[in-house]
């Protein structure tokens, strides 16, 4: 039976899921679940993950929630080529250690765009989320030193590029004084634009941005 894949559109945490599956070529059933229609709240999608949140898997009965964990998991179980981490274990270690700067600095800044776009945002929190984001995406400026974040394409960039390609979303569509400016530097804005044309990102493209 194929893996089930529990997901939601827009969710970056699941976009990266989802970008695994696809770059590995682990066969999965799609189920797109509505946060609107409730679909996170019923007994059996809390019975697959207590915390109601996407992206979740079901591999052969086993039932796994967390993105980072599910990456870890889809790399372990089909550890053949294309890996999502790298097999040298500097570059994998690096790998690891921006997926959780992403998990923490990153999510953090992006939280303040949500809020600062939200119905009672203020241009002032709008300015101090741009600082916040501006600030954090400096740091990955700095670090970028070749096509991709660390080494070749890995789970490092299927993490990053969902929250970003989220906040220009936001910012295109609620705010667009978040990107005034130019908010990342020349390197990531070219990282951007190529992983925007992979063919992964492209047949993962959330469906209701299409
Ligand atoms: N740390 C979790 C975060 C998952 C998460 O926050 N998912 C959000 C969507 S982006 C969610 O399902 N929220 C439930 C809701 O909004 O009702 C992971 O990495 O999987």
């Amino acid at each position: 039976m194929a893996l089930r894949f529990l997901c939601a559109s827009g969710s970056p945490y699941a976009w990266r899921v989802w970008l695994a599956l696809e770059h590995k070529g682990v066969p999965y059933a799609l189920e797109m679940l509505s946060f609107d229609a409730g679909d996170l709240e019923t007994p059996a999608f809390t019975a697959i993950n207590p915390r109601r949140r996407v992206p979740a898997i079901v591999d052969d009965g086993f039932a796994l929630y967390e993105s980072g964990a599910i990456l870890e998991y889809l790399d372990d179980k089909w550890p053949r080529e294309p890996r999502l981490f790298s097999t040298d274990i500097h570059t994998r270690v690096l790998q690891r250690r921006m997926i959780q700067e992403a998990d923490q600095y990153v999510a953090e800044a992006m939280g303040k765009v949500f809020n600062a776009v939200g119905e009672s945002g203020t241009a002032n929190q709008i300015a101090e989320a741009r600082t916040a984001m501006a600030e954090e995406l400096a740091r990955w400026e700095a670090a970028i030193a070749g096509d991709f974040v660390a080494g070749a394409l890995s789970a490092a960039d299927f993490t990053l590029y969902p929250m970003l390609a989220l906040v220009y979303r936001l910012a295109e569509r609620r705010a667009p004084a978040l990107t005034d400016g130019g908010l990342a530097g020349p390197k990531l804005s070219a990282w951007m634009q190529r992983m925007k044309a992979l063919p992964v990102v492209q047949k993962t493209w959330p469906p209701h941005w299409r």
